[in-house]
């Protein structure tokens, strides 16, 4: 109850001001010829996603190496957003400027793997990272007995860097019944240790100069467990899979036992607490983003639901929810939604500003990860697949 209480103080502090982004709702994606990354024909060996302990340790420096790179870059768009410095920023900038639309709707999962996609595209293109973009599976890292902050990602030399620095004035802001906290600060080590950026926090254009910062919530594992990602396994339709993924909340969803912050998803976000909010911790829903650990946790939901997707053609071609929802009013009044049941035809648009064509598909286009083309003749536009995950085997 308290964790509820707090996610929704956190969410509602988002509703009390000022100016914004984009629109959508006016969206009118180009779709005049056929978007692509890779042509589907060329797709008979997909590369397959790792985990993060799957990966030779050159390749996880590589990978690193290559995030830094963009970091290192200058941006190449959204370069008159506020905030705006640098290439990796411009991904958070793209989602701040969507986050209302393609959260807790219908899109969230298609949005999000064309997003990843994007992301591991200027990986390798801009910055020569020769693999594919690896997930997190976490659940190995959680449960009785384990000590999330041991996981491999938080490596020093060979991961992400672990905990901030501690942040005295910042934790005993924090009830002490959500669990114990040792960090809060800037990162301590690891390859984005010296990460600045200017982007602020919230729905806010404004520049706010602060360093990357992470407050792991140790807790909060209870919702990285295997367990979680099972519920969704079962789930018999494509709303039903995204809600007990991303969370309820959806017009016509009913509340999960344990509150609506149960899930997953939440759960990802709230452990590592990339770039935490002041008073309340767990990421920022507008620009968690800009700890690099947020593609490990969203590849691994896109995984997840690919999991789904593999059980049958049904699964793989499921798409559904509405464009609004129930939670929408709190991301501000100004956040106006399109009411429409989301369709094969309904567009995903990571906007024209941030990658033209090549991120402006419809729904159908990204059902198949690897090639396949969808029962109305949609194409793939994506090309690539999931290792099994290195799960403890279960009895
Ligand atoms: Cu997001």
């Amino acid at each position: 109850m308290l964790f509820q209480n707090i996610f929704l103080i956190s969410l509602l502090s988002f509703a009390s001001s000022s100016p914004t982004p984009q629109k959508p709702g006016t969206w009118q994606p180009i779709l005049d010829e056929e978007p692509s990354y890779v042509n589907p024909s060329d797709c008979t060996n997909p590369p397959l996603r790792k985990e993060w302990r799957q990966l030779t340790i050159p390749e996880r420096k590589d990978y690193t190496r290559a995030v830094v790179c963009l970091y290192n870059m200058k941006p190449t768009r959204l370069a008159n957003l506020i905030g705006v410095d640098t290439e990796y920023s411009t991904f958070t900038a793209n989602h701040k400027t969507q986050t209302p639309w393609v959260h807790f709707t219908g899109l969230f999962l298609p949005w999000h793997r064309l997003f990843i996609r994007e992301y591991e595209r200027s990986l390798q293109d801009l910055c020569g990272y020769k693999g594919v973009q690896p997930y997190w599976d976490y659940t190995i890292d959680s449960g009785p007995g384990k000590n999330i902050t041991e996981a491999p990602v938080f490596d020093p030399q060979h991961g992400f860097g672990g905990n901030g620095k501690y942040d005295k004035a910042l934790n005993d802001r924090i009830p002490k019944s959500v669990g114990t906290f040792w960090g809060g600060g800037c990162l301590k080590d690891g390859p984005f240790k010296n990460f600045r950026f200017k982007l602020a926090r919230d729905k806010f254009w404004r520049l706010d100069d602060r360093c990357l910062s992470r407050n792991i919530w140790e807790a909060y594992t209870v919702y990285t467990e295997q367990r979680l990602e099972d519920i969704i396994l079962i789930q018999p339709n494509f709303e039903n899979m995204t809600v007990y993924l991303e969370g309820p909340g959806f017009e016509g969803s009913q509340p999960l036992p344990g509150g609506w912050v149960t899930t997953i998803h939440a759960g990802g976000h709230f452990v590592f607490s990339g770039h935490p909010f002041d008073v309340i911790t767990g990421s920022d829903p507008w620009t968690s983003v800009l700890d690099p650990l947020f593609w490990m946790h969203h590849t691994n939901l896109d995984r997840i639901w690919w999991e789904w997707q593999q059980q049958n053609e049904k699964n793989l071609w499921g798409v559904g929810l509405r464009m609004d929802s129930r939670v929408g009013p709190v991301w501000g009044p100004e956040f106006k939604y399109v009411d429409e049941d989301m369709t094969w035809d309904s567009p995903v648009d990571l906007t024209a500003e941030f990658g033209g064509k090549r991120n402006q598909v419809k729904i159908a286009n990204l059902l198949s990860t690897a090639g396949k083309t969808a029962p109305n003749g949609a194409k793939s536009v994506l090309c690539y697949n999931y290792s099994k995950s290195p799960k403890p085997a279960r009895l």
